[in-house]
């Protein structure tokens, strides 16, 4: 009890000097802490008459506004001779990234007063990477139609609502970051059938970090290497969907791309993940034979055959390995795809045993965060040779062959 007495009679000494430096706006020791993010934290003073136009709501929305983290706050009546005890003084201490830290403070002195902050910068914040033009984004809002009273818009408001969809967009904006990230990491992890298609894609298909190609072109190239053709989809498949279009060589590609906020893995297929993952390894023959081989079979399978065919693509297809000259390199799309994952597979860490589809079929599998067990393939014909055998096994009433000339599959009964 002595020691816990004690500290908090530190932090509440701690925070006396804190309110005490920021009130008089002495400026030394002013960061108390810059990470490599950019954020610091932030002690700031200030002072809110008990009128109509100043309330603590208000002032906490320009906070929220500059996504600054509040870690303490507290208030006492103010102590000017002329205000009376429902005007009060705060004292904040917050997270915020410093290159909103000047804007937020002119916000604060814009609506109360006496605004006094410990950090009150050298020099001012400025971008020192392409990608922190992502932070640049502070608006003048003189001309602002939801705030300039005189702005043609003003009195309109469908214009209003389009304005601020327009600038929903442009807020969110971020810099892709993807592509180049996985991309520095594709000559170490990836298997040499991406990394060559990779390379191809980039030349002629539009791949770079700049845009998002477009599935028409993607699907073209992809036509000409293995035969496989892309169509749009909106989401995650059923299993037996999903599988069916595989026996076509048509591979479903999701049109979105994942949240902002994850950019390094993304639970369900998105773009990042169809472009970088799939079609690269979708351009080697092999493979696409292996995929359309798995769609063939699932092809009026029980359900407990489709979950099991499900599972082998999964440690196949999406998080498979290989080995390439005596070194693990990566084939899995889901690897591929995923900048966390991909470190994680090859950093020696999870169990990794030999291919054999027997066993991939019924292993148990992760689908919300990395696997614990992959699957190693001496070669894509190897692996191609060993799903050949597993699947003569599964016993249908009926045979199935895929005519190329008319795109359609030739049902044969079985005698
Ligand atoms: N659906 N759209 C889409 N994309 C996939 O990659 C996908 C799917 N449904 C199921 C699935 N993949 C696999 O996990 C297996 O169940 C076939
Ligand atoms: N985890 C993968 C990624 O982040 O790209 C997607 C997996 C889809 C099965
Ligand atoms: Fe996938």
């Amino acid at each position: 009890v002595g020691r816990r007495q004690s500290l908090i009679e530190d932090a509440r000494k701690e925070r006396e000097a804190a309110v005490a430096a920021a009130e008089s706006g002495d400026t030394a020791d002013h960061i108390v802490f810059e990470e490599e993010d950019g954020k610091a934290m932030v002690n700031l003073f200030f002072r809110l008459r008990n009128t109509k136009n100043s309330s603590l709501s208000r002032t906490l929305k320009v906070f929220e506004t500059f996504e600054a983290k509040i870690h303490h706050l507290e208030t006492r009546p103010s102590r000017k001779p002329k205000d009376t005890l429902e005007d009060l003084e705060y004292f904040i201490r917050c997270e915020v990234h410093l290159s909103d830290l000047s804007t937020l403070i002119s916000s604060m002195k814009r609506i109360s007063e006496d605004v006094r902050t410990t950090k009150e910068e050298k020099f001012h914040w400025f971008p020192k990477k392409i990608s922190e033009l992502d932070r640049c984004h502070h608006l003048v809002t003189k001309f602002d139609p939801d705030l300039d009273q005189d702005h043609p818009g003003f009195t309109d408001p469908i214009y209003r609502q389009r304005r601020k969809q327009i600038a929903d967009i442009a807020f969110s904006y971020k810099q892709r970051e993807v592509f180049s990230t996985l991309k520095s990491l594709y000559p170490t992890h990836a298997c040499s059938e991406h990394l060559e298609a990779f390379k191809l894609l980039e030349r002629h298909c539009g791949y770079n970090e700049n845009a998002i190609p477009q599935l028409e072109d993607v699907s073209r190239f992809l036509k000409e290497r293995s035969g496989f053709q892309l169509r749009p989809v909106a989401g995650l498949l059923s299993a037996r969907d999903f599988l069916a279009s595989l026996a076509f060589r048509v591979f479903q590609c999701t049109q979105y791309i994942r949240h902002a906020s994850s950019p390094m893995h993304s639970p369900e297929p998105d773009c990042v993940h169809e472009l970088l993952g799939h079609v690269p390894i979708l351009a080697d023959k092999t493979f696409a034979q292996f995929s359309q081989n798995i769609g063939l079979a699932s092809l009026g399978a029980t359900d407990e055959e489709i979950e099991k065919l499900s599972t082998l693509y999964w440690f196949t297809v999406e998080f498979g390995l290989c080995k390439q000259g005596g070194v693990l390199k990566a084939y899995g799309a889901g690897l591929l795809s995923s900048y966390g994952e991909l470190l994680h597979s090859l950093s020696g860490e999870p169990e990794l045993r030999e291919f054999e589809p027997e066993a991939a079929a019924v292993q148990p599998y992760q689908d919300q965060t990395f696997q614990p067990v992959y699957f190693v393939s001496e070669s894509f014909s190897d692996a191609k040779k060993k799903l050949r055998y597993a699947l003569a096994n599964i016993k249908r009433p009926f045979s199935v062959k895929f005519d190329p000339y008319t795109y359609s599959i030739d049902v044969l009964d079985n005698p």
